[in-house]
């Protein structure tokens, strides 16, 4: 599959990884111990993009167009007295056409995994989309399954318990959440973040045990950024290629 058809750009994989590069030579300003990358996925339309954008932005567009250009943006914020940036990747609109290339997930820590309640269609598509995540992701990948559109309580079409039903089973954390209102999305994201942060932190502590024992050691996945001392919390840079007339 070419670039232009599954929306990968290694220009954008390269400037992501710059930034961690950047990060890890900061010099003062900002303590970052960890980036964490997270993949925003789920059917067209089921607000995506306005969850990532209240999240880092504290906005939501009413005029969003569709994605046009594979994005991450970020947020910066402490958990567990960890400076954790969130890197939060969404989609071009590959997902229409059920295109998300395994690029996508290459080192995602994290998933949000988006329906939306009032349309059952997105909530039917939520498995395909595990199986996706767990042939294409890191085996450990933490994934938070969202129903958004929670302002749009009368129109509802996915009843609350058959989604935790399902997030049980498949041993995913759930929320619903409204970007349009912002209930729930900060929460979501918190909650996603300790969960990575635990996974690290697990695989991190079995890779010290397993050199103590001189044996092989268990790949750390996060990326450890050296400390340096700076803010709690920030909302930081976007970078945005989206079209939005906001
Ligand atoms: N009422 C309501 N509309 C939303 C919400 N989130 C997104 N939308 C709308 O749903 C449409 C699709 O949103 P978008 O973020 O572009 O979806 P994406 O294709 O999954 O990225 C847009 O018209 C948004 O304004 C929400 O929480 N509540
Ligand atoms: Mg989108």
């Amino acid at each position: 599959m070419n670039q232009e058809m599954n929306g990968y750009c290694p220009e954008l994989e390269s400037r992501a990884q710059a930034e961690k590069e950047r990060e890890r030579q900061t010099n003062g300003h900002e303590k970052i111990d960890y980036v964490f990358k997270v993949v925003v996925i789920g059917d067209s339309a089921v607000g995506k993009t306005q969850i990532l954008s209240r999240f880092t932005k504290n906005e939501f567009c009413f005029d969003s167009k569709s994605t046009i250009g594979v994005e991450f943006q970020t947020r910066t914020l402490t958990i567990q007295s960890k400076v954790i940036k969130a890197q939060i990747w969404d989609t071009a609109g590959q997902e229409r056409y059920r295109a998300v290339t395994s690029a996508y997930y290459r080192g995602a820590l994290g998933a949000m995994l988006v329906y939306d309640i009032t349309k059952r269609q997105t909530f039917d598509h939520v498995a395909r989309w595990v199986e996706e995540l767990r042939s294409h992701a890191d085996n450990s990948i933490v994934i938070m399954l969202i129903g958004n559109k929670a302002d749009l309580a009368d129109l509802r079409a996915v009843p609350t318990e058959h989604a935790v039903e399902f997030a049980e089973e498949q041993g995913l954390f759930f929320s619903e959440t409204s970007a349009l209102s912002g209930d729930n999305v900060d929460s979501a994201f918190i909650r996603l973040l300790e969960q990575i942060y635990g996974v690290v932190s697990k695989k991190a502590l079995e890779s010290d045990v397993g050199k103590m024992n001189g044996g092989d050691s268990v790949k750390l996945s996060g990326s450890k950024i050296d400390v340096i001392s700076g803010s709690d919390f920030e909302i930081s840079e976007i970078k945005k290629l989206s079209a939005c007339s906001c």
